[in-house]
């Protein structure tokens, strides 16, 4: 698999880009958020560095203008894209301390994923009982509710068979 992976990330990045085109226009209108004034990611020269440093979530982040934390009764909803690549983008979130934020993690090619959150420790040690989905299966999303109590660390992982190993895994950034 090593020696597929260079060319298997560019077909992955653009089959994720024209699909995320799709999920904004799918959900471009939801949950009360500031409708969307252009994609923010671009298929141009750089345009795979601006999809990765894209912020592919539903609603702005700490610190950004319109940020609203997530809260139990009303989530922030983050999106998260699983790539035939195995890579998460983005591979790191930022959230306010207390949040809860509902990650919508979508597999966008033909692997299968899971998602995993909690504290890094137990993210990467695979820990029972750490929130998970599993099976999210292909250009299929599936939803999990965190709420980030203390200071972290936390992280994210797909636990699929190779997949953490291959470097399938993000961190959650807390700010106060
Ligand atoms: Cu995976």
């Amino acid at each position: 698999m090593t020696d597929r992976r260079l060319p298997a990330l560019g077909v992955g990045l653009a089959a994720a880009g024209m699909a995320l085109m799709a999920l904004s226009v799918a959900f471009g209108s939801g949950l009360g958020s500031p409708p969307r004034q252009a994609a923010p990611w671009g298929f141009g020269p750089g345009g795979m560095m601006g999809f990765g440093a894209a912020n592919v979530g539903a609603a702005p982040d700490p610190g950004s203008p319109g940020f609203v934390a997530g809260t139990t009764s009303a989530p922030r909803v983050v999106r998260i894209v699983a790539s035939d690549a195995l890579r998460f983008y983005p591979d790191i979130v930022t959230v306010k301390a207390g949040e809860t934020i509902t990650f919508e993690v979508t597999a966008m090619g033909m692997r299968s994923h899971e998602f995993m959150v909690g504290p890094t420790a137990e993210v990467a040690a695979d820990t029972a009982g750490t929130p998970e989905v599993a099976d999210i299966a292909m250009m299929q999303t599936k939803s999990l509710t965190y709420t980030f109590n203390g200071p972290g660390p936390f992280a994210f992982a797909c636990h699929a068979p190779g997949h953490y190993e291959a470097g399938m895994r993000g961190t959650i950034t807390v700010v106060g």
